[in-house]
């Protein structure tokens, strides 16, 4: 796995996948409490790469993305096909919750979402997985399954951008 790449879909699913996506969703927060520990104020506010998001950014990031990710889940479980929505990630990163609140508050809050997250997954029943939610931005409908295997690669992803950072700067 290359999680600082492009993510590449897996095609099918299959209970190894699954529980290997479980996995990565369950294990995520650790991660995140990994990638800042022992980081000052300043190296915080440091970007992964020139223009791009702070690691406080890209922390809080990941919880709203998460945050929206979890609703869908539930949505598509208890609703035909729902629609869900879109938004804008960029300006969400700019709102002052991301700019004022601590980084160590989203990782907290990132603990207890997977926690209900991974656990609601593990007790899918098998036809559940291919429960859709209809994405009107990408005109796609998207299988639990594959959001799935999306978000397990979406964690690790951002935590990748910030353990590359660290090691490039010796930190
Ligand atoms: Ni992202």
């Amino acid at each position: 796995m290359y999680p600082n790449g492009r993510f590449v879909p897996a095609v099918k699913y299959s209970p190894n996948n699954i529980a290997s996506w479980i996995g990565g969703i369950r294990s995520a927060p650790l991660l995140f409490d990994y990638c800042i520990e022992n980081l000052d104020e300043g190296q915080l506010n440091t970007t992964y790469r020139p223009g791009g998001w702070s690691i406080i950014q890209v922390v809080h990031h990941v919880a709203d993305s998460h945050m929206n990710a979890y609703i869908r889940l539930k949505l598509a479980l208890t609703e035909e096909k729902p629609t869900i929505s879109p938004y804008d990630e960029n300006l969400w990163a700019e709102l002052s919750d991301v700019k004022l609140v601590p980084v160590n508050v989203s990782i907290t809050l990132l603990h207890a979402l997977h926690s209900r997250w991974a656990t609601l997954l593990e007790n899918l029943k098998e036809e559940d997985w291919t429960r859709t939610y209809y994405h009107p931005g990408n005109k796609e409908y998207m299988p639990i399954w594959q959001m799935t295997n999306q978000y397990s690669w979406h964690g690790a992803h951002h935590a990748e951008q910030i353990i590359s950072l660290r090691k490039r700067m010796g930190w």
